[in-house]
């Protein structure tokens, strides 16, 4: 029988836990049937059970319900005092708490707060986002030193606290555990690997997701003064003016671009699809209809010299503000600076605040998109599929995003920025 009906959202780090502690606990949770973060956790329904309005947070099947993940995780352990999760002696307890809190509040606290500063969730500051990582990582190297001479945290099998930290190290993986942080601590890495790969916990996590370099954030471009080139003039931008591009003077925050050795996709097979000239031709030309850029585009476009990709943002869940969604694309569009050359994106907010996603479509050098997007160091906060223009679907989907009217799921488009 079913303990009753979780809810939470299946990448939700929180909710992994909780679903790792009822698998070891061997108890069975449902997910809700349909629950859409953002829209029903606000939903009155949803208060006059859980007030706080956030998720995890359980609905038993007995009447007991209760929220904030510690508290979950502690009462489905506590259903199964036969399990290792939380053991009976006081003292070994009272070390599982201990661990669970530097989990939650000396590292999973920075991460989050760090992943919101860098989202433009809150407004940026350098030196808190400094402070911020340094805090995470005093927590980190505490749990390294201290794993150094064990495989688990309090005993010698999993408890809440193991949990605790796997979820918030799983957390912490594609915002701060970068190339150069994971050296230093090698038994947090080896820890969270362990737990993650366990036989009934592993479709629970899914993979891990290091990144390469620390999420960073990139204030949105500032508007662009050069001179455009005389012979073919723009016309005038045809899309809404931004309103993202803030005044932050603060240049050290722009990172500044490095002379390049010669690109790889430079050595590709010449394309006589000239991406300049569509990118004036985008610029110039209505979308849609006779004459038209898209019209442009299938008499000139080369599929053997280029590619195109649907782009899907993997954290919509995160999404608040439609201003701030666009912002991201900013950023990220922002951070693809050094591949100009070779990509064009025509990339949108579809929905409503706290309720948004961000789709698009690119068109890149080559037939493999990771070595025009690798140039942002968030390109893996995206997903990226080919797309088959000889497909209808694709091809409405395509032609919508360039014409910033596609709609997904009865969510349209509200904002969207190009890349030229
Ligand atoms: N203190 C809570 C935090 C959970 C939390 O932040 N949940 C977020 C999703 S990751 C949420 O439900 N946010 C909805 C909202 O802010 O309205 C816990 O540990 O369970």
């Amino acid at each position: 029988m079913s303990l009753g009906t979780l809810y939470t959202i299946p990448g939700q780090a929180q909710g992994k836990r909780v679903r790792a502690a009822a698998a070891l606990a061997g108890l069975k949770v449902d997910l809700p049937e349909s629950y859409v973060h953002f829209q029903d956790n606000k939903k009155p329904e949803f208060l006059s059970k859980f007030p706080h309005g956030k998720i995890p947070a359980l609905d038993g099947a007995d009447g007991f319900r209760i929220f904030e993940t510690t508290a979950i995780s502690r009462y489905i352990a506590s259903l199964a005092p036969n399990s290792t999760l939380l053991p009976p002696d006081p003292k070994v307890a009272a070390l599982v708490e201990q661990w669970v809190s530097v989990a939650d509040h000396e590292i999973g606290d920075y991460v989050g707060l760090i992943n919101q500063l860098c989202r433009g969730v809150i407004p940026y500051s350098k030196p808190v986002h400094q402070t911020f990582t340094e805090r995470a990582i005093r927590g980190l190297k505490t749990v390294e030193q201290h794993l150094t001479t064990r495989t688990y945290l309090v005993t010698e099998r999993i408890t809440l606290a193991d949990l605790a930290l796997a979820s918030v190290v799983f957390r912490a993986a594609p915002v701060i555990l970068d190339a150069e942080l994971r050296p230093q601590v090698p038994n947090v890495i080896r820890h969270v690997e362990t737990i993650v790969n366990h036989p009934a916990l592993k479709e629970i996590y899914g993979p891990l997701d290091f990144c390469e370099k620390a999420l960073q954030f990139i204030p949105p471009p500032k508007e662009k003064k050069e001179a455009k080139p005389a012979a073919e003039k723009p016309k005038a931008e045809k899309k809404p003016a931004k309103k993202d591009d803030d005044d932050d003077d603060d240049d050290d925050l722009v990172p500044k671009e490095e002379p390049k050795a010669k690109n790889p996709l430079d050595f590709l097979p010449k394309s006589n699809f000239n991406l300049e000239d569509w990118k004036r031709a985008y610029s110039n030309k209505d979308t849609r209809g006779p004459n038209g850029s898209i019209e442009w585009f299938y008499q000139n476009f080369d599929k053997e010299g280029f590619s195109i990709w649907r782009v899907d943002f993997k954290y919509n869940n995160e999404l608040t503000q439609t201003f701030m969604s666009s912002n991201q694309i900013g950023g990220f569009f922002n951070r693809l600076e050094a591949s100009r050359k070779y990509l064009f994106g025509s990339v949108g907010v579809l929905g409503q605040t706290n309720d948004s996603i961000i789709a698009g479509v690119l068109i890149g050098r080559g037939q493999d998109i990771k070595p025009v997007v690798d140039a942002a160091p968030d390109y893996e906060s995206y997903e990226y599929k080919k797309l088959d223009l000889e497909n209808a679907e694709d091809k409405a989907f395509f032609e919508a995003a360039l014409a910033w009217d596609l709609e997904i799921g009865g969510k349209k488009w509200v904002d969207g920025k190009n890349f030229k």
